[in-house]
């Protein structure tokens, strides 16, 4: 161990450990732009400097190891001097419209420039020292991601974000003073390889990046009560909600977010998981079908409900679309089901009006699969956590102390633990195995399929006696990397693919953060609700055993075809 002293206190850290893991571990603070724990550090925005004693030149705390015996100041006048300089050469560069901007009150430049009351005294500079097409600067072109290139600061952790996913959709166009993330050959961004996993803008400090913002034509659909309200929440959604509310990481905030959903005017407040117990009735069976030869299709299978994966099959490997699922994702299922199923046919007798289905998902590509062909028209609008969390505070609900009781409203409302653990990466993999493993009359067959649980990026492969080899991919880089040779094809049964790492708990909607362990604490919360749960296997939901019997006949019925698969094209 090392010992050192920060603004004080004395502390002990490993060997090879940065001063700023030193200063995190003493509770001390630096302010930091251009850092996130995730990324090797570019040390680019010179706010992290800190100053050692002895020494004349002060160092980024973020990519300067501890010595021993080191004496470190992190807020000396100097300091500051030099940070409130860096930042007014930032506004001088930006366009200074918080007022308006989607990551107010959410973003690291506004938050310094408040601290230290920096004021705008340099004459504005123009973006990038070539002529860029005008999209390169505002572009709203992906259905699910805008970029305003006039607010973006240059620290680079979009970029390092879409190259840990191996898209490489955006990179660092020039040097010096012109320097801009930018697309290959400045092409609109529903032009390039973007997949729309949101990485860039879960870490993107402030509003350059951002999800396109749906949640005010939501406010005045709400506000209009012309039609009847019903809204769905997905399986990791209730657990990192409680973050944006100063609630403990992981905690589980399902009542909570119920209820404030009903105070948002929701009529209906139903639940992602009920269809994710859906789909996994189509989709295991689909599996069992494939197997006996009895449905076209490849083997193995992959899971087609994350977007992402499904954007990179049909722009990057159309090769592999024979093998994906054609069950539709459940976000998808719960909007066709809530339009034409039982919640629907009883709106159709009350009102006139089609219902309007609003998904509260951790995606930002669950916005470009509301618009597929073959589905548009399910869900009429796909807001992220973040963009809930907004909605909340827009409407003064004091959420922290809301009381945790809020239940679904049924039949769409009651879910399994199988159905919960879809939010974790390996969840979806461990449903099929619990009602596919019930189905082959494995009587000694396990509940929990530990194995393939895991937030890291990678692999996760479990062997079942009587079903054979499964993997479970998180992260679509992972993907990638398995995909490159054809081993996956003779291995595996089935494979789960997630594009983002931890799978859906690590979606690029969900709340931004810098603590390293967020997806582990997101991932027990999740773990935790199943555990819980009295009923753990998506089959032995009675509310969808009921929609069986009342509308779909079985799994893969003439209706469930219909209803709740789909198809892909490249
Ligand atoms: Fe997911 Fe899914 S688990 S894709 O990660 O299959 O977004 O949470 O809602 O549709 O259920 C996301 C989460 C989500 C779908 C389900
Ligand atoms: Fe890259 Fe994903 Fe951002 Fe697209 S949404 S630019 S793929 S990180």
């Amino acid at each position: 161990l090392i010992n050192l002293q920060i603004d004080g206190k004395s502390t002990s850290v490993p060997e090879g450990s940065t001063i700023i893991d030193a200063i995190h571990k003493v509770g001390s603070h630096v302010p930091t732009l251009c850092y996130h724990p995730e990324f090797a550090p570019r040390a680019v925005c010179r706010m992290c400097l800190v100053d050692i004693e002895g020494s004349n030149k002060p160092v980024p705390s973020c990519r300067t190891q501890v010595k021993e015996g080191q004496i470190i100041y992190t807020n000396t006048q100097a300091l500051k001097d030099f940070r409130k300089r860096d930042l007014q050469f930032l506004l001088s560069r930006h366009p200074n419209d918080c007022m308006r901007c989607e990551a107010s009150g959410n973003c690291k430049l506004q938050d310094l420039v408040q601290e230290e009351q920096v004021e705008d005294i340099w004459p504005k500079k123009e973006r990038g020292s070539k002529e860029h097409p005008e999209h390169t600067l505002h572009d709203h072109t992906s259905p699910s991601i805008y970029r305003d290139m006039e607010k973006c600061i240059e620290c680079g952790l979009c970029v390092d974000a879409c190259h840990a996913q191996k898209i490489d959709a955006i990179g660092f166009a020039e040097r010096g003073a012109g320097m801009l993330p930018i697309t290959a050959f400045d092409k609109p961004l529903c032009e390039t390889g973007c997949i729309s996993c949101g990485q860039c803008t879960l870490r993107c400090p402030v509003g350059a990046l951002i999800e396109r913002p749906d949640w005010h034509r939501v406010l005045d659909e709400l506000d209009a009560k012309k039609r009847k309200m019903i809204v769905q929440t997905a399986p990791a959604t209730r657990v990192a909600i409680s973050e944006e509310f100063g609630l403990e990481p992981g905690s589980v905030s399902t009542g909570k977010m119920i209820n404030a959903l009903r105070e948002l005017g929701f009529d209906y407040v139903t639940d992602t998981n009920f269809s994710a117990d859906l789909t996994i009735m189509e989709e295991a069976n689909e599996l069992l079908q494939r197997l006996k030869g009895e449905r076209e299709g490849a083997l193995p299978l992959f899971t087609s409900c994350c977007p992402g994966w499904i954007n990179y099959v049909e722009l990057h490997r159309p090769d592999l679309i024979p093998y994906l699922s054609t069950t539709k994702s459940p976000q998808q299922m719960h909007g066709a089901i809530s339009k034409y199923g039982p919640l629907g046919k009883l709106i159709e007798s009350e009102s006139d009006e089609e219902p309007y289905v609003v998904s509260i998902m951790p995606c930002t590509a669950k916005k470009d699969e509301s618009q597929r062909p073959g589905v548009r028209g399910d869900i009429d609008a796909v807001l992220t956590t973040r963009e809930l969390a907004k909605m909340i505070r827009h409407r003064k609900i004091p959420f922290a102390s809301l009381s945790n009781d809020g239940e679904y409203d049924n039949p769409m409302g009651e879910s399994s633990g199988a159905g919960a653990i879809f939010g974790a990466s390996g969840g979806v993999l461990e449903a099929a195995l619990r009602t596919a493993a019930d189905a082959l009359g494995l009587k000694d067959a396990p509940v929990e399929y530990k194995a393939v649980r895991g937030v890291e990026r990678g692999v996760k492969v479990a062997t079942i006696e009587g079903i054979g080899s499964v993997a479970a991919v998180s992260s679509i880089g992972s993907a990638i990397e398995l995909l490159s040779n054809d081993e996956w094809k003779e291995k595996f049964l089935m494979i789960e693919i997630m594009t983002c790492p931890g799978g859906c708990l690590g979606g690029g909607g969900e709340p931004k953060s810098d603590d390293p362990n967020i997806l582990q604490k997101r991932m027990n919360g999740i773990y935790n609700i199943d555990s819980n749960s009295v009923i753990r296997k998506s089959h032995e939901n009675k509310q969808v055993q009921k929609l069986y019997e009342e509308m779909l006949g079985e799994p893969l019925s003439n209706t469930s075809e219909r209803l709740l698969h789909t198809t892909f094209a490249a």
